[in-house]
This record gives C-alpha cells, structure tokens and sequence, in this order.
C-alpha cells in the first residue's frame, strides 16, 4: 500500500515564518491537491522544547548559520522556531487535515535535531513512523514538503534505506538554500540513494490513482 507523506508544513517555514523557506506557502496547494489521489495520508511536525539545541538564541554570542556539535553531530543553528504549543509549530492553515490519519513530532529531544521524519540526527530515537508504516503495511511512499535540503532530503534518504519504495515530488518541495544549489544537490543525492523524483502532475495523471480521485471527487 501507499501512503503521502506530508513533511513539515508549518507556519514557521512559510513565507512571514521564523524560518520562512522560499516560496514555501506555493506548496499548500500542491498538499491538497495530492491528498485528494491517496487514500494514506501521514505528515510530520517539527516540534522543538523552547531549549532545543539547534536554536542560536540558546547560546552565547552564535548566530543562525553557524556550526556547533550536538550529540556528537556538526550540527546548524536555527532561529528559533516550530516550538511545541506555538502558532508557529502548527500546520498551515491553509492545509487540507481531513485525511491526515496520523502527525509524527520530530525533534522533540533538546540535546539532538531531528531532519527526517523517522530517525533523529544521531539515529538514537525512532519518531514511530517506521513501526506505523510497517504495522499498517505501506511499503510505498511519496514524500514531499518543507525544507527540500533538509527534512525533506533526510526524510527520503531514511525511507529508501528502510526499504520502502520512495517517490519524492518535486514541485511540492521547497528549500531553504542556506548555499545556493542545496536543493538540486539534495534531489541529486535522494536519486543517487534510488529515490523516484517526479511531478505532482505526473502522479495526478498516472491511473493508478484514478479510483481514489474519483471517490473524493464525487463526495465534493
Ligand atoms: C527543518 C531546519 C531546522 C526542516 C527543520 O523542516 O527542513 N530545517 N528544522
Ligand atoms: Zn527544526
């Protein structure tokens, strides 16, 4: 079976946001528009304690941008941002939630980041998402979201190394481009990994997903 996977879209990675990816809100549209073609859907919140240490605002004279190690990992400071119970923490009003079955929270630990939605950076902490896809027997996902050269990118690579077949959408990513080129270098690596990149019009065309779409639409 397979299942959308809705990475990140929050108020905080959308344009006016704390941590505004370009562009970012043009993504809501292409969301609903999937939701209507699968009959899984699954999505991901970062969800980070005020103290998290990814922040810049959690330590002495840093700034966003620059490098410091957590959990042993070279990690990137953020402006502080998806804090747990905030306005920005939460789904872009503009999103379609009727068919999200299930919300995995990520990032939740204040000692370790978390980019993909199934394994912390240190991958120490599983966020259920791997055991849920096993239990309720997806094998297939199509990923897409917020932020291309990050969750998105870490989301993907995690899948297909778990073994399920992967399929990212390309015009339903957008990316931060801290260095400009990080998101054609983070599709270049999910590809080279074996994840399938592909258009949300060419899954909106492919008859595969017809009898869903067909189902939604007569109930609209
Ligand atoms: C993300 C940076 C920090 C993301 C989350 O969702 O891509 N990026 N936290
Ligand atoms: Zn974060």
């Amino acid at each position: 079976m397979k299942a959308l996977l809705l990475v990140d879209l929050q108020n905080d990675f959308l344009p006016g946001g704390s941590l505004a990816v370009p562009e970012g809100d043009d993504v809501i549209p292409v969301a609903n528009l999937l939701q209507l073609h699968f009959d899984r859907v699954i999505a991901t919140q970062d969800w980070h304690p005020v103290d998290h240490g990814s922040f810049a605002a959690n330590y002495v004279d840093m700034q966003p941008g620059e490098l410091v190690e957590l959990a042993g990992q070279s990690q990137i400071l953020w402006p502080v941002h998806c804090v747990q119970g905030t306005q920005g923490a939460e789904l872009a009003p503009d999103l379609e939630r009727s068919k999200i079955e299930k919300v995995f929270f990520k990032g939740v630990d204040p000692q370790v980041d978390s980019y993909s939605a199934f394994f912390d950076n240190a991958a120490q902490r599983s966020t259920g998402l791997a055991e849920y896809l096993r239990a309720t027997r997806i094998s297939e996902v199509f990923i897409m979201g917020l932020a291309t050269d990050y969750c998105v990118k870490f989301s993907a690579l995690d899948a297909a190394q778990l073994g399920l077949r992967t399929t990212i959408i390309e015009d339903g990513c957008r990316g931060v481009e801290l260095a400009e080129g990080d998101s054609k270098r983070a599709f270049d690596a999910m590809q080279q990994a074996g994840v399938d990149v592909v258009s949300s019009s060419e899954i909106l065309a492919s008859s595969n997903f017809l009898p869903a779409a067909e189902g939604m639409l007569a109930s609209v």
